[in-house]
């Protein structure tokens, strides 16, 4: 091989194998007891949603039951679930996110 061609060949011979990483929705659930001035701090703090959307977003869990949040990928959506899990527990509500398959 000619020594100039080796690095185009490493080049293709390490081609790049990108893909765009699979979405997942985190979506929220209601229940009977968290305070819905807590859920729109956490959509707030987590989601950054301001006010108004956040608003939103916790009235439509609470009538419909559930709602997404927000869609990442997959490491971001479960530290994101876990971390409202985790600050609903410190104040003691029962608060829970699910993540699925966007
Ligand atoms: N249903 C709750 C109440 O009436 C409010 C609520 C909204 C709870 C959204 C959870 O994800 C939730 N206080």
């Amino acid at each position: 091989v000619d020594p100039d061609r080796q690095g185009d060949l490493a080049v293709e011979a390490s081609k790049p194998r990108l893909k765009r990483p699979s979405m997942y929705k985190v979506i929220m659930l209601n229940d009977d007891y968290t305070p819905m001035d807590f859920v729109v701090e956490v959509l707030e703090t987590f989601f950054r949603m301001d006010r108004e959307q956040a608003t939103r977003v916790m009235l439509t869990v609470h009538t419909e039951g559930k709602a997404v949040c927000g869609v990442f990928p997959r490491d971001i959506a479960e530290t994101k679930a876990a971390q409202v899990v985790d600050y609903a527990r410190e104040h003691q509500h029962p608060l829970m996110c699910q993540v699925e398959r966007a």
